[in-house]
């Protein structure tokens, strides 16, 4: 059995553990996996109310072998939800909606450790919500980048150093870089040779990966509290108003650039095709969403952002795409041992889709400076 399938095997004794049907009176009527994200084990918990009505709830294991200390990353999601969520409160917002809410076990813990030692955690689904996996129009991406930006903003006082680093060095381009060389070295010789134009394409932008790490070490770029993990499917949607509501996937939050946030939203949001798309012809850089994130983000930063900040958002967003590339290929070369694939070559195919984003934004670079000038 796979680590996913043991611990399935588990998700009993979680559900067990956090008490839900009596503490609500309901009936469990399913658990079932939910959602599309790449690290952890997601399921939807449906409970039937007395009244008929329903309650739901998202139950996690956490994937500890990319999340070594699982404790010390649900401290994190703890604090600082608990943070935003007397700022929410503060400003006359939902705190049951604007932000996740850490369910206790029944024991008052914010994690349940199971008897093959997987680390499971529950949230209340946020009822009227959607997901987005594209933007269904520039509107919705900008209001993705306003919730994205002033995320940032409302951690900005946030005391950084109280934060777990939940996986080192989680965007420190060069390191992603060394750890793809040893990959490409070590790896699987077969995947490697049908890899040999994207490995070559990774290879050619070797000088590029310590631009932002460099400035950050000389202080030209300040430390922030970021989310580090911003596709568009990080952030539910108010079905009701269409809006921005919640920010989720809360386990890579902690010290990094804005620069980060910024570029990874566009990697995935501001593409033309799917992460996953094998016909590279539908994959390039829509200049439409590129300009609306841009806006967004700037506003939803609300002037936190320094003049160098934002004159490298361009690389921000070219270096986040192709450090995501280097990790798919790398985890092709080695196996597929750290994202969920779902088909062979499914990295390959996302590592492709990463380096013809990379290409189009080199192409498109003018224009990409052009537009973040319009808005600083
Ligand atoms: P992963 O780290 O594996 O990406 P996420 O925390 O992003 O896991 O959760 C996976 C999916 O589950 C999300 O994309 C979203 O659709 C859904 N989800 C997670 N938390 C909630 C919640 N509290 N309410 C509603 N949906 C949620
Ligand atoms: C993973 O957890 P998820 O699916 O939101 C990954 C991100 C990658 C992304 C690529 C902890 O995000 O870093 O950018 O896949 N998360 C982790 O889709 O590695
Ligand atoms: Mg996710």
């Amino acid at each position: 059995m796979s680590g996913t399938s043991q611990a399935c095997a588990r998700i009993d004794e979680a559900v067990a553990a956090y008490n839900i049907d009596s503490r609500i009176n309901g009936r469990l009527l399913s658990k079932t996996p939910y959602g599309n994200g790449h690290i952890n084990d997601t399921f939807l918990l449906r409970y039937e109310l007395p009244d008929q009505g329903e309650k739901k709830y998202i139950l996690q294991r956490m994937n500890h072998d990319i999340f070594k200390n699982p404790p010390l990353l649900m401290e994190n999601i703890v604090h600082v939800t608990d943070y935003l969520r007397a700022i929410i409160r503060s400003r006359g917002g939902d705190p049951e909606r604007e932000t996740l809410n850490v369910l206790k076990t029944g024991d008052g813990a914010s994690f349940f450790q199971d008897s093959g030692n997987n680390y499971w955690r529950v949230y209340p689904f946020i009822e009227r919500s959607l997901c987005l996996e594209k933007a269904g129009s520039a509107k919705d991406f900008y209001d993705s980048a306003v919730a994205f930006g002033s995320f940032q903003k409302m951690l900005s006082d946030y005391p950084a150093e109280t934060l777990h680093e939940t996986i080192p060095n989680f965007h420190n381009t060069p390191s992603r870089f060394q750890d793809f060389r040893t990959a490409v070295q070590n790896g699987d010789r077969k995947r490697a040779a049908l890899a040999e134009k994207e490995i070559a394409f990774a290879l050619d932008r070797a000088s590029e990966t310590s631009v932002l790490t460099s400035l950050l070490s000389i202080g030209a770029l300040p430390l922030k509290v970021t989310h580090n993990d911003t596709k568009l499917n990080n952030i539910l949607f108010d079905q009701d108003t269409g809006k921005a509501l919640c920010i989720i996937d809360l386990d890579t939050v902690m010290p990094g650039l804005s620069l980060y946030d910024f570029g990874d939203s566009i990697r995935f949001g501001a593409s033309t095709g799917a992460e996953d798309e094998t016909d590279l012809d539908k994959i390039e850089l829509d200049l439409s969403l590129f300009e609306a994130f841009t806006k967004g983000y700037l506003e939803g930063c609300a002037g936190s952002l320094t003049a160098k900040e934002i004159e490298l958002l361009p690389m921000g967003a070219k270096l986040m795409t192709y450090e995501c590339g280097i990790r798919f290929l790398a985890d092709f070369l080695t196996g597929d041992t750290y994202f969920k694939v779902h088909r062979a070559q499914h990295n390959l195919d996302r590592a492709r889709t990463q380096f013809k984003l990379v290409a189009d934004m080199e192409a498109k670079w003018d224009q990409m400076a052009a537009i973040v000038a319009k808005y600083k």
